[in-house]
């Protein structure tokens, strides 16, 4: 399938400001020319465009939500048209709160299409929270449970019915911070996590085997990448490291396990923030780990 890049240089969801300029640092650290390199057609589209950061405290739990609601419906509609289009949508972002736009059009589609959908989240963080469980206010701690139907309307019938998606669809992997009654949600809508602790006991390949488990033909896989999903030893261009993540074999393995499925129609890559990079390596690092995500393996398998 045909890729699109679209550019979402955004932060408004974020606590720290530099994730917007994520997308040139993912182009210079040559993501077209890899997909290119792989065979794959790759269109850039360009970035989108949205409101500036007012960099402005939380309103009743929120911050800057007028500006995420903003950025996400003009993802969402550019989402929407990469995949009508029969292409591949990679979201060049940006923070995590534009996996609401992003994966809002990929369930819409997935619903005209008539096909199942498996959202696997890779991230430090569950992203489960609510305004009235946010520590922060930050939105790109939000996007899962907006996208199962908590959180403000203007974010959750984004697309127009909500819930957009339900927990059942999503399987998130890496996960070790989850804020106290972000856990009581998580809980209590059955999200199926696989922390740090089940990759410990049990091992990647066993995690991405039950992540992966019931998806078929009919399934489309969206996977939403945030950096932070990786250890900061090898990832520290990010705003919100947490130690003990996923190291650089594990995440090669999840990449892979991903691409022998044949499944994924779209991709976020979040988070990343250059201004706390050294020398765009966290952004290379993704690149590299994209290459497995579209089939790059060490031998020929069958
Ligand atoms: C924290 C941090 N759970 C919050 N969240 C995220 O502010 O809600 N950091 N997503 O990347
Ligand atoms: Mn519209
Ligand atoms: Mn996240
Ligand atoms: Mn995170």
């Amino acid at each position: 399938r045909p890729v699109s890049l679209i550019g979402v240089p955004t932060d408004v969801g974020a606590g720290h400001r530099g994730a917007r300029l994520g997308p040139e640092a993912l182009r210079i650290a040559g993501l077209p020319e890899a997909l290119a390199a792989r065979g794959v057609a790759v269109r850039d589209v360009g970035n989108l465009q949205g409101p500036r950061n007012p960099w402005t405290g939380p309103v009743d739990g929120y911050r800057h939500l007028d500006e995420v609601v903003a950025w996400n419906h003009a993802l969402m509609e550019a989402t929407l048209v990469e995949l009508r289009d029969g292409r591949l949508p990679i979201m060049l972002g940006g923070d995590h709160c534009l996996g609401i736009g992003s994966i809002t059009a990929v369930a819409r589609w997935c619903r005209e299409q008539g096909k199942q959908l498996r959202v696997l989240w890779l991230d430090a963080h569950s992203d489960f929270n609510t305004s009235e469980v946010t520590p922060s206010g930050n939105i790109h701690g939000m996007p899962v449970a907006c996208l199962c139907g908590l959180g403000p309307e203007a974010l959750t019938r984004l697309g127009g019915d909500a819930p957009a998606i339900s927990p059942q669809q999503v399987r998130q992997i890496g996960i070790r911070s989850v804020d106290q009654d972000e856990k009581r949600l998580i809980k209590q809508h059955q999200v199926d996590v696989y922390d740090m602790r089940y990759i410990d006991e049990s091992g990647m390949k066993r995690a991405m085997e039950a992540a992966l488990e019931g998806v078929d033909a009919n399934t489309h896989l969206h996977v939403s990448f945030d950096v932070d999903f990786l250890d900061p030893s090898i990832a520290p261009g990010v705003g919100t490291t947490v130690p003990g993540g996923v190291n650089y074999r594990e995440a090669q393995l999840v990449m892979e396990m991903i691409a022998d499925t044949g499944l994924m129609g779209s991709l976020d890559i979040v988070e990343l923030n250059p201004l706390l990079d050294r020398r765009n390596r966290t952004a290379k690092l993704a690149v590299d780990l994209v290459e497995s995500l579209f089939g790059k393996s060490t031998l020929m398998r069958d």
